[in-house]
């Protein structure tokens, strides 16, 4: 699709949704998902990303809590039930052209975006995102990698995050270049973009795991990886390991950076920058960082050792949680952002992620998942009396999503049955790979389930 094709598509969208209040947008990985953003961004109606693999009760959750007037999706693609009483907006691509100019400019500080991310209790918070913030954190990104309307943007990312949206598609059209979409992640999708085109890639470090085997296994794989600009890799840690068998097959090192939904992207690794593996590089231009020890104090130390946890302020930061205004205040404290995020800094400004202080919050291919929303969705089973969720070390995931269930007297149900049901409620990332069966859980005096006991090949 051309600019003057996206102007005429997405402004035929901005026409319709122009003076709504709110619009969804089923997120699959097409070109349509972008249309539709690109029509709300333009009409100046904040778009609510949402997740076409939710199960049935994150898409009721979505629908009650964001309240979007309209449904924006391909044609042909089925409408979730949660959203059967909502006006439905087909982005036909052969359809007439829009003139999209019925708004003026909205304030910088108006809502652009609502993605939803999960904590470790209850349903996903929507992360309302400001116009302003994804303005400034594009440009600070384009100043970063020297990235211009030159640069062909590939990547599988799926389009309900902020990584593969707004880095991976608004970052290229603010900028004007190409973004190729793969659809579907593959080894073979992403090595065939860079032989045609693409200079620039981006990918969660699972993503950066599998090209790595491919390309020890495949000279044309390395080769095709070796003529990229650049590899960008974020989302969650890429192991130093990965980071160096890239190195030793293509002779590229990953760039790494590090963001959140409710920061979009706070440090990365500077195209000109040192490409140190297990860094998440220095925070990007107008991002203000520091770390704070237990006590709350900020750190004075950069010296590559003392850890701390990250607390963020500058514009690329969210409104608010929707609805959620408890949670909004426990995240924010004088305009600094809490991420929950440990690190050591070093004397260059350096950043390196060492861990987080939530252990119920799982990284599991870059998805985040709380282990609270799988334990409820479990608990919900007729023939489940109790259920912890954990986070095990995983080497393609990082973490895999592990469930420990004691069952219900005289009950049964098959760890299948028992995954298959949380399908039904929650999106299929955050299904338990592996699920064990208990007879009771470990627990404190105070009754706390203790999940440091609970190990894979080990529980007790
Ligand atoms: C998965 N499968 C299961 C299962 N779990 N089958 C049975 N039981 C289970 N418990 C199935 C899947 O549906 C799939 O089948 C197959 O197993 C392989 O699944 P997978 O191992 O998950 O691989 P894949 O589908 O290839 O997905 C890997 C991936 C994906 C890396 C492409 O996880 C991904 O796109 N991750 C990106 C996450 C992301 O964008 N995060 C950004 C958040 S923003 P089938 O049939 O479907 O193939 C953020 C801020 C920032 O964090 O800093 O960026
Ligand atoms: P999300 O809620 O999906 O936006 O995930 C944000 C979280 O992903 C951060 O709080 C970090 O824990 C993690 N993360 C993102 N990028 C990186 C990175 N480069 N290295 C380590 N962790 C990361």
């Amino acid at each position: 699709m051309t600019y003057a094709q996206l102007t005429g598509c997405a402004g035929r969208a901005a026409d319709v949704v122009a003076g709504m209040s709110r619009v969804a947008v089923l997120a699959e990985p097409r070109i349509e998902t972008c249309v539709g953003v690109v029509g709300a961004l333009l009409a100046g109606v904040p778009a609510v990303l949402i997740n076409p693999k939710s199960g049935a009760s994150e898409m009721a959750h979505f629908a009650a809590d964001a309240q979007p007037e309209a449904l924006l999706l391909r044609p042909g693609a089925d409408v979730p039930s949660a959203f059967r009483d909502r006006a439905t907006l087909r982005i036909d691509l052969a359809a007439a052209p829009g003139a999209g100019s019925s708004v003026d400019e909205p304030s910088p500080e108006a809502p652009a975006l609502i993605v939803y991310t999960s904590g470790t209790t209850g349903p996903p918070k929507g992360v309302v995102i400001p116009r302003r913030a994804i303005a400034t954190n594009l440009d600070a990104l384009a100043d970063a990698w020297a990235w211009t309307d030159h640069d062909v943007v590939a990547h599988g990312l799926p389009l309900f995050h902020v990584h593969g949206l707004v880095v991976g598609i608004l970052g290229v059209v603010r900028r004007g270049g190409t973004a190729r979409h793969v659809g579907k992640f593959t080894v073979d999708a992403v090595a065939g973009a860079l032989r045609e085109d693409a200079t620039i890639i981006f990918g969660v470090p699972t993503m950066y795991r599998r090209l790595a085997e491919a390309a020890e296994q495949s000279a044309s794989v390395a080769h095709a990886l070796a003529r990229a600009r650049l590899l960008v890799s974020g989302s969650a840690a890429l192991p130093a390991a990965e980071h160096e068998r890239l190195e030793r097959s293509t002779g590229h090192r990953v760039v790494e950076r590090y963001g959140m939904t409710e920061t979009l992207i706070n440090t990365a690794v500077r195209a000109d920058g040192d490409r140190r593996a297990g860094f998440v590089g220095p925070p990007l231009g107008g991002v203000e960082l520091r770390l704070l020890d237990d006590a709350g104090t900020p750190l004075k130390e950069s010296d590559g050792d003392t850890i701390g946890e990250i607390e963020v302020r500058g514009p690329n930061l969210f409104l608010e949680y929707l609805n959620r205004p408890d949670a909004t205040a426990e995240a924010m404290c004088d305009g600094w952002f809490r991420t929950g995020d440990l690190a050591t800094r070093s004397a260059d400004g350096y950043l390196r992620i060492v861990g987080r202080r939530a252990t119920d919050l799982i990284k599991s291919a870059g998805f985040k998942i709380g282990a609270g929303e799988i334990e409820a969705a479990l608990r919900d089973h007729a023939s489940v009396d109790d259920a912890a969720v954990t986070g095990q070390p995983d080497p393609d995931l990082g973490e895999r999503v592990v469930a420990w269930v004691v069952l219900r007297e005289g009950k049964n149900a098959s760890a299948g049955e028992l995954i298959a049901h949380v399908a039904d409620q929650l999106a299929s990332h955050k299904r338990p790979r592996v699920v064990h069966f208990l007879t009771e859980l470990p627990r404190n005096e105070l009754g706390k389930v203790q999940k440091t006991r609970l190990v894979d090949g080990r529980a007790g």
